[in-house]
């Protein structure tokens, strides 16, 4: 029994570190199911309006709810998109069936980044997903989205054709998104592309694409050609992003920084997928009240799923980082027995530590910077292991404890010991308990005062850092004998 119960440990361990689920993340908060638009992966209810901010109740749009139903546990690779309600719900059986864990960021869900109180906080996923937003991100939420991908993550940012304002705010998915790429407080004009303001309706084949590429040559297969039905254009900026590609082209444009359909880039430690048209992510059944076209699977032969999941996969995918490198200070590696030692971190590319200190307490820590009190007289091991993705590293060194009582246990009352004496810049002093609240002063040999003060702990430091080298004495209240103190 022991040994299942240790090797279940070992199991979550091991997955706690090497293997996070990836999370995706749909955002419903922005107007995605407005009008005939009903881009969410699974709705029960059809019942927001949005004029143009949601208004549950008084409308019959879909209201995109934080965890679709049925359970994603029971989606196989048999699976039908009409599992789930929604306009998009076969991009999200996609992703589960490629062992993804997927949500959606409801009307009323808050976007931020970094944020402990928010349960729906990016950090939490791998990827974002807007699809065609028609309302602004605010400062906060732009600012929010960009720490996002610039710490990692992946955005894919799904726009429509120009004059597509669908809840009638002034606002369509070609604004938003440059708003975002033009003015986030972060990375302004960073991602190496924008959108045109176009309406475009054709079949291309235009694609532009070395043998590697990880999107039209991906996983889920080669893309061919899109259809977009109503979509725009984008133009690269490669002196803003070196990394950005431009991978389809509309027709009559083969390359260069034009007439683009789809585009990628990496920004910062995080990468953004880019379509110019939300139409080939309609999988033609969802909302009832809304017209929609399956344009996922059966416009374009059905290259778009192989486009967008090809996409998704390379966003959800992370470049291995490098192994972390282990070290770490001491506040002091001699002590007294019954003081403190303050270890601090100063490891690199880790994500979790694991703190090991013999003779210490407490033994084991996975703070970053831990203070650790030893108690009992010896010279002990302390190890750090930084961990991240890619593996462990191992960082080791000593404490010595001395037992400072030695040969004084005599004077169990009225005890004054210097440590160490002569000093540099610090002192540390030991007292007996019954000096606690007693006043002190030391003065230099002129017999010019430096400090008074009350005793507050047994073990108080005093810092010369300021006085010349020489002589101090040490004068406690009730104590006749003076206690001399050699600053070097
Ligand atoms: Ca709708
Ligand atoms: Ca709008
Ligand atoms: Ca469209
Ligand atoms: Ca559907």
């Amino acid at each position: 029994m022991r040994g299942l119960i240790l090797s279940l440990l070992f199991v979550s361990i091991f997955q706690g570190v090497f293997s996070q689920t990836v999370k995706i993340l749909f955002d419903a908060t922005k107007a995605e199911t407005s009008g005939n638009a009903d881009w969410v992966i699974d709705a029960d209810l059809h019942n927001i309006g949005w004029y143009p901010t949601a208004v549950v109740g008084n409308g019959n749009d879909s209201n995109g709810q934080n965890i679709p139903t049925p359970a994603q546990s029971g989606i196989t690779a048999a699976t039908a998109e009409s599992f789930w309600n929604g306009g998009i719900s076969n991009w999200g059986v996609d992703c589960v069936k490629q062992g993804y864990h997927v949500e959606t960021l409801p009307a009323s869900g808050q976007i931020t980044y970094g944020s402990t109180s928010n349960v729906y906080d990016l950090s939490n996923y791998t990827v974002y997903v807007v699809d065609e937003p028609n309302i602004k991100f605010t400062a906060a939420e732009k600012t929010s989205l960009m720490n996002f991908v610039m710490n990692g993550g992946g955005l894919f940012m799904v726009a429509d054709h120009t004059i597509s304002d669908r809840n009638n705010d002034g606002f369509d998915s070609p604004d938003i998104w440059n708003d975002f790429i033009t003015n986030n407080g972060v990375l302004n004009n960073g991602v190496g592309f924008t959108f045109d303001l176009v309406d475009i309706s054709q079949t291309s084949t235009s694609i532009n694409a070395v043998a590697s590429d990880s999107i039209i040559h991906g996983p889920m297969g080669n893309v061919t050609q899109v259809l977009w039905a109503g979509g725009t254009t984008m133009t690269l900026h490669p002196t803003q992003n070196a990394s950005v590609k431009g991978v389809i082209y509309k027709t009559g444009t083969s390359s260069g920084n034009n007439n683009v359909l789809c585009a990628y880039a990496k920004v910062g430690q995080g990468k953004i997928g880019a379509i110019g048209d939300s139409s080939p992510t309609d999988d033609g059944t969802g909302d009832p009240n809304d017209i929609l076209y399956n344009g996922y699977t059966q416009d374009a032969s059905g290259n778009h799923r192989r486009l967008i999941m090809n996409m998704t996969i390379w966003l959800a995918s992370h470049a291995t980082p490098s192994v972390p490198v282990s070290n770490f200070t001491s506040s002091n590696s001699t002590i007294c027995a019954g003081q403190n030692v303050t270890f601090t971190n100063s490891s690199t590319g880790a994500t979790s530590y694991s703190w090991t200190f013999a003779g210490g307490t407490p033994a084991t820590s996975t703070a970053t910077n831990p203070t650790i009190t030893y108690l009992t007289p010896g010279n002990y091991n302390v190890t750090l292991v930084a961990t991240n993705a890619s593996g462990s590293t191992t960082h080791n060194s000593t404490v010595q404890v001395n037992d400072c009582s030695s040969g004084i246990t005599e004077l169990k009352v009225n005890v004054v010991v210097v440590q160490p004496n002569p000093f540099a810049d610090v002192c540390s002093l030991i007292i007996s308990e019954s000096f606690i609240g007693k006043q002190f002063t030391i003065e230099d040999q002129s017999g010019k005062l430096f400090i008074q003060g009350v005793f507050t702990s047994v073990n108080p430091s005093i810092d010369f850092s300021s006085q010349t080298s020489g002589e101090y004495y040490l004068r406690i209240d009730g104590m006749e004998r003076v206690t001399k103190l050699l600053k070097h």
